[in-house]
């Protein structure tokens, strides 16, 4: 049976990853692929429930380390009910956010040591990891602006510029130190142009596969 590939988005405030989300799928179900979509933190009920007490800006008690945590219990659930079997199953899997956003966000913006984060996901993915990840990489205050035109702030988008900031940088060292998987999108061109480039990043990975 052929391999099902796993491809993660990856991404600050208002990168476009919703909108590249649908246009990554169009293109991979235009190829023949059976590809399940879904998100990080959720993807299954019980881990959208967790996701709920991990976005809800009510939850202003919330420790680092509690939040990590909760990331990869959401995680775990995610693995055994949707990824793996996918993926066993010769499946596609196209996910908005994974572990590297556990990286950028608990590590780089909250300053969690990043061997504690490198233990939980060995942890709990074993040695799975994504064979694609597309960074949508724009400058903070380009994305937040786009970010800003919708309704009420959820508990990270109401961080300020620094985190974000920090978040980024640790992203953009994420794809230096994975070369083989990562592929950087300028998020900041319009949604076109944005499109262009990801129709030359899955070119050659959907011809292989
Ligand atoms: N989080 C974490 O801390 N640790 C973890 O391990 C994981 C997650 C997995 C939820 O993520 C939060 O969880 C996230 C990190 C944390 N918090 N933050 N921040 P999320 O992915 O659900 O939330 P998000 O990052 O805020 O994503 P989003 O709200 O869905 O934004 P987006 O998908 O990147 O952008 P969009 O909705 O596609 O676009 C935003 C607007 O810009 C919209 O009006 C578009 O029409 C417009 N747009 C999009 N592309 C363009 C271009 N190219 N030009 C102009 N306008 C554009």
């Amino acid at each position: 049976m052929k391999k099902g590939l796993f491809i993660t988005l990856e991404g600050g405030e208002g990168a476009g990853k919703s909108t590249q989300m649908a246009y990554v799928e169009e293109c991979l179900k235009k190829a023949g692929k059976t590809v399940h979509v879904t998100r990080e933190p959720g993807g299954t009920a019980l881990s959208e429930l967790i996701r709920g007490l991990l976005l809800d800006h009510r939850q202003t008690a919330m420790d680092a380390d509690t939040e990590l945590l909760l990331m990869f219990a959401a995680r775990a659930q995610h693995l055994a009910e949707l990824i793996r079997p996918a993926l066993d199953a010769g499946q596609w899997v196209l996910c908005d956010r994974f572990t590297d956003a556990t990286y950028a966000y608990q590590g780089g913006g909250r300053g969690i040591d990043i061997k504690r984060i490198s233990a939980l996901e060995d942890w709990v993915q074993g040695s799975l990891r994504p064979d694609l990840t597309l960074l949508l990489d724009l400058p903070i205050d380009v994305g937040m602006s786009r970010a800003g035109e919708r309704g009420e702030l959820d508990r990270f988008e109401r961080e300020q510029q620094d985190f974000f900031e920090r978040v980024r940088a640790t992203y953009l060292k994420l794809a230096e130190q994975h070369p083989d998987r990562y592929r950087i999108v300028d998020a900041s061109q319009d949604i076109p142009q944005v499109q262009a480039q990801i129709d030359a990043i899955l070119a050659p990975v959907l011809e292989e596969s």
